[in-house]
């Protein structure tokens, strides 16, 4: 296995001692960047920092811990990069930025840090990705492995970098949500389990197809653990591999010892084989999106042999995560929900899809559509959305894709949108917040964005 140490050894001894010389360089000075530093300057190494921004989030902290590190900013320094060992490169910054390449033309290692991660992690690690749901999956499958006495250390995607995580006792599992941009980078991968929950486009201006955005999904499940696998999707099913342990999950009756949905009159269950565990209705997170998020849930944490009971009450008290179909309230008989984190059309639908039996929608949107194709929203804002309020960048762009279909309208800021909604909404209405963009545009994240939007609705006055 390819190790920093070993490899600055070989390295040190060819170098002239005038020359410009780096161990590593960490790409990148946001959390995963002042985490690879912390992680690396622990052994000792010699390293260098660039990011292609003036102020990058981290300087501040990097500086107050590490002031002898070098930084180059303003934009990725090939000189920093082609005066290093190895590169360790954040998953904000793409494989394909230039200065990036030229290193790798160069034959200098590129990795990210999950791959150092995974490199020292002494406990089975349980991988999660998807287009939609990771956040869910991976804070379900970690409440019930906690729950079951594991003791669970989470993060990835999630928010705590993956390095992090090494600074605790050894745990008896880590459960990672892992993004895309961290697979591209990462190789030596071996999860107790892993899955892909679904796939749907995003991310379209940092992959050139498609099936680039694939081929970064499928590394989740390298190496020989459990596959989970969605039977529903069959860009997900197509990753199976036929001689490896798999489990699948299912909307359907499940086959064999799968996980499903078996219904029975007005009643469906939420099923291992044809071993009833969960009745829908007492799922607390609701829509159909979160049964697929359950199932999925509910076959990772089988594979560390967590017991149906514990499961049962994880699904019935987890409420959902914060920015995620949230009811913020129902005033005048219409309820406002937030859903600021369908950053993507995938989500907007399964968001659209498991509202839309409380009443009629009027759908706010908008902001960076990360160069997706948005057209296939238009079938589920056909059927369920009666207006739709759209602002940010991409407005007119999803004005063009769905304005045949759905009365639209422009609104300069989220309180705009909040007073417009207000104003056409009628008794037994539903107003969703559910942009299918990116929040970046006029915001500083997806939280924030939503937050601006309980606020206006919090100002709403009851007539
Ligand atoms: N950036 C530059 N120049 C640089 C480096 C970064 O412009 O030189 C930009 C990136 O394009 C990006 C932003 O800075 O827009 C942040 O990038 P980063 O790599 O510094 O990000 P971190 O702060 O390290 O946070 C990352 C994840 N962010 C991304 O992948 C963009 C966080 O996921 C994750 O929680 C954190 O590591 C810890 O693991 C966030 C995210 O938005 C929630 N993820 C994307 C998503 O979920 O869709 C993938
Ligand atoms: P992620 O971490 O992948 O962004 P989250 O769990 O944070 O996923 O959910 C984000 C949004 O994606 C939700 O609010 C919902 O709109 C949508 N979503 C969640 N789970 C699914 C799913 N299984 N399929 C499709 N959309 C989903």
């Amino acid at each position: 296995m390819f190790c920093i140490a070993e490899k600055r050894v070989t390295k040190k001894n060819t170098m002239n001692e005038t020359d410009l010389h780096f161990d590593v360089a960490v790409v990148g000075l946001g959390k995963t960047g002042l985490s690879c530093v912390r992680y690396l300057s622990k052994q000792g190494l010699n390293i260098a920092v660039t990011d292609s921004r003036d102020e990058p989030p981290e300087l501040t902290n990097l500086k107050s811990e590490f002031d002898s590190v070098p930084v180059y900013l303003g934009e990725i320094s090939s000189e920093a990069l082609l005066a290093s060992d190895q590169i360790i490169l954040s998953p904000g910054v793409s494989l394909e930025n230039k200065s990036v390449k030229q290193v790798i033309e160069a034959g200098i290692p590129v990795f990210g840090d999950i791959e150092l991660f995974c490199q020292q992690a002494k406990a089975p690690i349980i991988a999660i990705s998807g287009s939609n749901g990771k956040s869910t999956v991976t804070t379900l499958v970690a409440e019930m492995t906690h729950n079951a006495g594991l003791k669970t250390c989470v993060g990835g995607n999630l928010g705590t970098p993956a390095l992090e995580l090494l600074d605790e006792p050894v745990p008896d599992v880590y459960v990672l949500e892992l993004s895309s941009f961290q697979l591209e980078t990462t190789f030596s991968l071996n999860a107790h389990a892993s899955v892909v929950l679904n796939v749907s486009p995003d991310h379209m201006d940092r992959y050139e197809t498609l099936n680039d955005y694939i081929n970064a999904k499928n590394k989740i499940y390298y190496g020989q653990g459990l596959m989970v696998i969605n039977g529903d999707d069959d860009i997900v099913k197509a990753m199976n591999e036929d001689s490896r342990r798999c489990i699948t999950f299912t909307l359907s009756k499940p086959e064999g010892n799968n996980f499903g949905v078996i219904k029975e009159g007005d009643e469906a269950f939420l099923c291992q084989g044809n071993v009833k565990i969960i009745n829908q209705k007492e799922l607390a997170i609701k829509g159909e999106h979160n049964i697929a998020n359950a199932l999925a849930a509910m076959a990772l944490a089988s594979s560390l042999n967590v017991p149906f009971e514990i499961m049962v009450d994880v699904l019935k008290s987890f409420k959902g995560l914060e920015h995620r179909c949230q009811l913020v309230k129902t005033i005048n008989n219409v309820s406002w929900y937030n859903d600021s984190k369908a950053t993507n059309v995938g989500a907007c639908i399964a968001s659209i899809k498991g509202l839309c039996e409380l009443g009629s929608i009027i759908l706010i949107a908008g902001g960076d559509s990360k160069g997706a194709d948005l057209s296939s929203l238009t079938l589920a804002v056909k059927q369920h959305v009666k207006n739709v309020l759209l602002m940010g960048v991409d407005a007119d762009k999803l004005a063009k894709t769905i304005g045949s279909v759905v009365a639209c309208e422009f609104v300069p800021d989220m309180d705009a949108a909040v007073s417009k909604a207000n104003q056409i909404a009628a008794p037994g209405d539903l107003v969703l917040l559910a942009p299918a963009c990116a929040s970046l545009d006029m915001y500083k994240n997806y939280q924030e964005r939503g937050d601006m939007f309980v606020k206006a609705v919090n100002a709403l006055e009851a007539c």
